[in-house]
């Protein structure tokens, strides 16, 4: 029996459900990229401020490519659940918060109606660093765009625009450094180049707030699935597996009306930029050095490359010695702790947070993992060991091929085969790979 409205009463008692009613909830929310990460995070946060009462904060999520996820939620009338895994203990919940999931190659009008109606407030994307269609030198490519959630917005834009409709809070939450800023700049690109008689609307009535984003979510695996339906006694196809630990730091800047994500742990701050910085140099920078360097030595998860005490002092370096002189820290962060906190949430076993799943996409996700730390240290004339370690490891996952998932690896190969990986990793540091090569 499959998880649904009409199976909830069915499940184990000490799994929460949704005490609110579903079905009187307008959908405030469109969100661009409903994979495991929202599911776990943003969607999970929107379901407690509607369990404390709050309204017209229904999700409608979107899929800009594959329908799996529609087909793993639509039948579930949108219901999955957030199992939290650490300590030796596991806590499962149910969210509600996700109303729908449109497949926007299937239905683009369904996804423009959604975000034209006035109960939408905000457009929030997880679309991965790639997602934003950004050509090598970080510009808006138009082609890639036309494919992308760019002519969606802006055809609802045009629809807001002519009902007299108030502007969108769009907010990413992906892990691209300034967030917020990049969203706004390639929205602006597109609309220049495609709808200029929109530019004034957006500029004057829609915002992109900055966001920092932080949890552990490893793919849920079908061995998962099943163990899960042993617990439930119901089969959950959306089911997600996290770590307790969560963050989200958001800047205050909405257009509109927003949930009250603040009283179930998110911080609403003026400047996101230290925490940003600090997340992606620290914890994904790291993890990026696991991964590769954790890859190469023969380990598939996260808790056994932190657990070599070699990689976990080179993870410890570059956090310390390198990320954290570059960070412009607020008062309320301690990076040491941060550091320490860390390489304690990468050690918990029952993760089973595969290497693979964070090697993907290298040439997206290394500029704002390592490479502006780098920079910041080459402006200054120090080296960057570790940094070097895990770029050299890098080169040599691409070089070998066999795991590589990355828009830009053929290239990337080529490039290493042509230059050697020497060279490749002596220009890392000028800030601008891999535009500089890649043309
Ligand atoms: C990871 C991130 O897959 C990856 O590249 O580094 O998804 C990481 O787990 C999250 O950013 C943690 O918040």
């Amino acid at each position: 029996m499959r998880l649904s409205s009409d199976t909830l009463a069915e499940l184990p008692a000490e799994v929460a459900v949704p005490a609110y009613d579903r079905e009187a909830q307008a959908i405030g929310i469109v969100h661009f990229g409903i994979g495991a990460f929202h599911r776990a995070h943003q969607a999970w946060y929107t379901d407690l401020a509607l369990n404390a009462g709050e309204h017209g904060w229904a999700i409608c999520g979107v899929s800009l490519r594959s329908a799996s996820v529609a087909e793993q939620l639509n039948p579930q009338d949108g219901l999955y659940s957030v199992t939290e895994r650490g300590g030796g203990t596991s806590t499962t919940r149910v969210v509600g918060a996700v109303r729908e999931v449109i497949v926007a190659p299937k239905d683009p009008e369904a996804v423009i109606a959604r975000i034209a109606l006035p109960d939408c407030h905000i457009v929030s994307f997880t679309i991965t660093e790639k997602g934003y269609a950004r050509g090598n030198d970080g510009s808006l490519d138009i082609s890639l765009a036309e494919g992308s959630f760019y002519p969606l917005l802006s055809e609802a834009f045009a629809r807001r625009q002519a009902q007299g409709l108030p502007g969108l809070t769009l907010m990413s939450c992906d892990n691209l450094a300034e967030n917020g800023q990049q969203l706004d700049r390639l929205m602006r690109e597109w609309l220049k180049a495609k709808d200029p008689q929109l530019f004034d609307w957006f500029a004057l009535n829609c915002t992109c707030p900055q966001t920092m984003i932080d949890r552990i979510v490893p793919a849920t695996t079908d061995e998962d699935r099943a163990a899960l339906e042993a617990t439930l006694g119901l089969r959950d196809e959306g089911a997600v597996l996290t770590e307790a630990f969560s963050q989200w730091v958001i800047e205050d800047r909405f257009a509109g009306p927003r949930p009250r994500w603040e009283d179930h742990g998110a911080q609403l701050v003026t400047n996101v930029a230290p925490y940003e910085t600090a997340k992606l140099r620290m914890l994904n920078g790291a993890h990026s050095l696991l991964a590769y360097c954790g890859l190469e030595r023969g380990f598939t998860f996260v808790h056994e490359a932190i657990a070599d005490a070699e990689l976990r002092q080179l993870a410890h370096r570059l956090m310390m010695q390198e990320a954290a002189p570059t960070i412009d820290a607020a008062p309320d962060q301690d990076l040491a702790a941060y550091a320490d906190s860390l390489i304690d949430r990468f050690a918990e076993p029952a993760l089973q947070h595969r290497l693979a799943q964070i090697a993907m996409d290298g040439s997206q996700k290394i500029p704002q993992r390592w490479l502006d730390t780098a920079a910041w240290h080459s402006r200054r004339g120090d080296d960057c060991p570790a940094i070097r370690a895990a770029f050299r490891a890098w080169l040599a996952h691409l070089a070998d091929g066999s795991l590589v998932n990355d828009p830009l690896g053929d290239e990337l190969r080529a490039l290493v085969a042509n230059k050697g990986p020497e060279a490749v990793a002596d220009r890392m540091t000028d800030g601008r790979f891999p535009s500089e090569f890649i043309v």
